[in-house]
């Protein structure tokens, strides 16, 4: 049995605080096989390095594990650096310890090597930290070798349940309003940019829909909690499993309610109508793209018709739904980019958060188109965000004309610090919770 404290690391308030739900996860893997964890969180303790420092001599761990969350806010128009963060609590933590520094997290796992090197921690898991994580600390506490970084490629067992902290929870209880929790991972989608299938793998695994329900009863019983957000990647899959989380909701009939992201296709308005009864107060759409060439350029596999079908199924149901947009990706043409804003308009009660430029990860489709068009080399450091923007589109130009297309609606944001902007309003006037989803408004009530 050894002592670990887990320390999340992430400090984004964009689009507002995140409870670190990867380390809660992890807190329960490592309890379960009974070690003793401690869980801290930089952001709850105002940042503060004497706060770090006095709970490592507290708790006096035989292991330290660092949560990376965010590399940064993925926002081409904003700068972010939060390795550096990461890179500063191992600094700390060595003066006041000598336990083994383990890290994981998204942002380790997006670039293992090139963060460990950085931060100088010890050890690090790419992906699922489970039973990745009390394997290393049981190997190296036997002083088996171990290599400095393990690739996680799957869980064999169960997902764990979060084991969430009191004190942490009240904390993201009065930042945010919001908990969160996942029903299941992996994404079986191919989207040019995105990482999330080497994150979680490219099929999905369902966690008990009784098991993540037990997990939702228990937090309102615990902390009262009411609002929560499905961190799924994908929340409708096209087996029709979310629905089976649906189902387990609407029989416990749980006084909570719900928000997740969705894939703007093959949502049937029969299915949200049970979401709703079910709790679903509110979802964010991966739309990605605003026209056909560039839905397809991102290997999106739907096309606008089905986003706007998406939408009028959400405005039916009224349960407010937001676009995520990036202009000026592969594809992106003088033509598709004004097709893409007259699409725009065809989306009523909505919100839409538009981004320019797509971060390039590792891995994925668009960073082979990067490389063969030689806008990253073999080496180049990808810590360092790297946007693509495509060719023939002046990416200032751009920018200047989606502002000027959105002035004057409060439902529309970019640049993205606009939004941002909002949010802190927002927040300071005592709203907690999404916050967009109360920008719309419905004439009539829920129908369900
Ligand atoms: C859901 C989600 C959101 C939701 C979160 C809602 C909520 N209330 O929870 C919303 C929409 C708000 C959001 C916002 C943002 N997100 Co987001 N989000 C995700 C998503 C899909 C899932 C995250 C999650 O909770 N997973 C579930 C937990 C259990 O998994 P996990 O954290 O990975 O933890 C596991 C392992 O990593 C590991 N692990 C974790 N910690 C540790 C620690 C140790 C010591 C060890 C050994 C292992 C370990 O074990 C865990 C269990 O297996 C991921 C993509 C993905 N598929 O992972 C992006 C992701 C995390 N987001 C990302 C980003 C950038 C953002 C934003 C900055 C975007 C923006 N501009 O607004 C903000 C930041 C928010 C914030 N304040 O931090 C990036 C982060 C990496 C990067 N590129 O920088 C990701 C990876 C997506 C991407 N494109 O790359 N996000």
């Amino acid at each position: 049995m050894s002592r670990i404290l887990l320390v999340s690391s992430n400090l984004t308030l964009d689009p507002y605080p995140v409870y670190p739900l990867g380390m809660a996860v992890v807190a329960g893997a490592l309890t379960a096989r009974g070690h003793v964890v401690e869980q801290f969180d930089f952001l709850a303790s105002g940042a503060s390095e004497t706060a770090f420092a006095d709970r490592i001599r507290e708790v006096r761990p035989d292991f330290l594990g660092i949560s990376m969350r965010n590399l940064d806010t993925c926002d081409s128009l904003a700068s972010s650096d939060y390795p550096a963060v990461a890179r500063r609590l191992v600094e700390v933590a060595r003066t006041c310890t000598g336990a083994p520094i383990i890290l994981g997290g998204p942002a380790f796992t997006i670039l293992p090597e090139a963060i460990l090197a950085y931060t100088g921690a010890d050890y690090g898991i790419a992906g699922e930290g489970e039973g990745a994580a009390a394997d290393l600390v049981e190997a190296l506490a036997a002083g088996r070798e171990t290599p400095r970084i393990l690739r996680n490629a799957g869980l064999a067992g169960e997902m764990a349940s979060p084991r969430y902290d009191e004190a942490i929870v009240a904390f993201y209880q009065g930042a945010s309003g919001l908990l969160n929790i996942q029903t299941k991972r992996g994404c079986a989608h191919h989207c040019a940019y995105c990482n999330y299938p080497s994150l979680e793998g490219a099929a999905y695994r369902v966690r008990d829909p009784r098991a993540v329900v037990d997990d939702l009863e228990e937090a309102h019983a615990r902390f009262g909690q009411t609002e929560f957000f499905i961190a799924d990647a994908v929340f409708n899959d096209e087996g029709g499993r979310h629905m089976e989380v649906v189902d387990e909701l609407l029989r416990r009939a749980l006084p909570i309610r719900w928000a997740c992201y969705m894939r703007p296709s093959l949502i049937r308005e029969a299915d949200l109508r049970l979401m709703a009864r079910a709790g679903l107060r509110a979802a964010e759409l991966g739309t990605d793209a605003c026209a056909d060439a560039t839905l397809r350029a991102l290997g999106k596999g739907f096309t606008f018709d089905e986003v706007v079908e998406a939408n009028e199924a959400f405005v039916a149901c009224r349960v407010p739904c937001a676009h995520f947009v990036m202009f000026g990706g592969p594809g992106e043409t003088e033509a598709t980019f004004a097709r893409g804003l007259a699409n725009l308009e065809r989306l009523r009660s909505t919100v839409v958060f538009a981004f320019t430029g797509i971060r390039i990860f590792p891995g994925t489709a668009l960073h082979t188109l990067a490389l063969r068009e030689g806008r990253v080399g073999p080496h180049t450091d990808l810590r360092e965000p790297v946007y693509y923007h495509a060719a023939g589109v002046d990416a200032g130009a751009l920018s200047g004309r989606i502002e000027a297309a959105f002035r004057g609606r409060r439902d529309r944001f970019f640049p993205p610090e606009r939004g941002r902007e909002r949010m802190t309003v927002l927040r300071a006037m005592g709203f907690r919770g999404l916050l967009w989803d109360s920008l719309v408004r419905y004439k009539e009530p829920r129908p369900c």
